[in-house]
């Protein structure tokens, strides 16, 4: 895999700034768990982190074996999250809240993947024209083919429509939804149902989630996933917050594959989640 860790490292810097106090030769374990809370990993799963740090290292570990064995138990964490690839036939349904940036993630993600196989970008965000014309321009700038169901009002017709045609990758983006709303998540529902009708396949539902707005998102999550199965996540918007340690929690919680993170608002900037990768770009070495 393509090493990503500078551009990781960069996006993590608000984060990373958070957690300097690591790099304290008179670390206490007090100071760690504070650091931990700021960057937002929970007061839950901090204290257990801590504790079980703690058992390995002993109370008065130096500051570098505290680190370091930090370090360990947040890798360990996040290896155990099941991964997944994305290969060729594919269809994915991203689905979030309002501005979580799923049609930035779908012209990124179409990216990326135009380099292996036929893409086809999907607006089924049918209730802005905007929404529409934001996808197109994004199909344009990045060079792949785009549907957007012009005159068609049901986003469930538009993913129908989408998914009988013959691309390696179907990338179909949603409208906002609130999880709160009982009506929108049983539209989201429909329209993974109708893009199975329509093409015999699952699609892959993707779950993009705000990384700006930390822990909070679990509740969100939680939420999107007793309306319709969430197979993987994206993490935006990385590099625009102190919060960058809440993947931890959310990974723990949701045990669902994170296949992205968003590291910037340029089309190259979504890096593939890698769990050594991440934990060295929040700590440095
Ligand atoms: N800095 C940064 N900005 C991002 C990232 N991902 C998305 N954004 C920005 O977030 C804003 C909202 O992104 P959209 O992709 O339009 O969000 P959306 O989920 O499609 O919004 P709705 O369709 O209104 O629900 C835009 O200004 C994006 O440029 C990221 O990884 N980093
Ligand atoms: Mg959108």
């Amino acid at each position: 895999m393509k090493n990503y860790l500078s551009r990781i490292k960069k996006a993590l810097f608000k984060t990373r700034e958070t957690i300097s106090i690591f790099d304290n030769p008179e670390l206490s374990w007090d100071d760690v768990e504070e650091a931990l809370i700021l960057a937002d990993l929970g007061p839950v799963v901090a204290e257990e982190i801590i504790e079980d740090a703690k058992k390995e290292v002993g109370e008065s570990a130096s500051s570098y074996g505290i680190k370091l064995e930090i370090k360990n138990k947040i890798k360990d964490i996040l290896s155990k999250i099941p991964s997944v690839s994305i290969t060729p036939p594919e269809i994915m349904l991203l689905v979030g809240v309002n501005g979580s940036g799923k049609t930035t993630t779908a012209g990124k993600l179409a990216y990326r993947l135009k380099e292996q196989g036929r893409v086809l970008l999907v607006a089924a965000d049918t209730f802005r024209a905007a929404a529409r014309e934001q996808l197109k321009k994004l199909a344009e700038m990045v060079g792949v083919d785009y549907f957007g169901g012009e005159g068609m009002k049901d986003p469930a017709a538009v993913g129908f429509e989408a998914a009988r045609r013959p691309y390696d990758f179907i990338i179909i983006d949603t409208a906002g939804r609130l999880h709160t709303k009982e009506d929108l998540m049983r539209e989201a529902l429909k329209i993974k149902k109708s893009v199975e009708k329509a093409s015999g396949k699952t699609p892959r539902v993707l779950l993009v989630l705000d990384g700006t707005i930390g822990q909070n998102s679990i509740y969100q999550a939680e939420e999107f996933s007793k309306a319709l199965k969430i197979d993987g996540i994206i993490i935006t918007k990385l590099d625009g917050t102190a919060k960058g340690g809440a993947l931890v929690p959310i990974a723990m919680k949701l045990q669902a594959p994170i296949l992205f993170i968003g590291v910037g608002e340029g089309m190259e900037d979504l890096v593939p989640f890698d769990p050594s990768e991440f934990v060295e770009a929040l700590f440095g070495a």
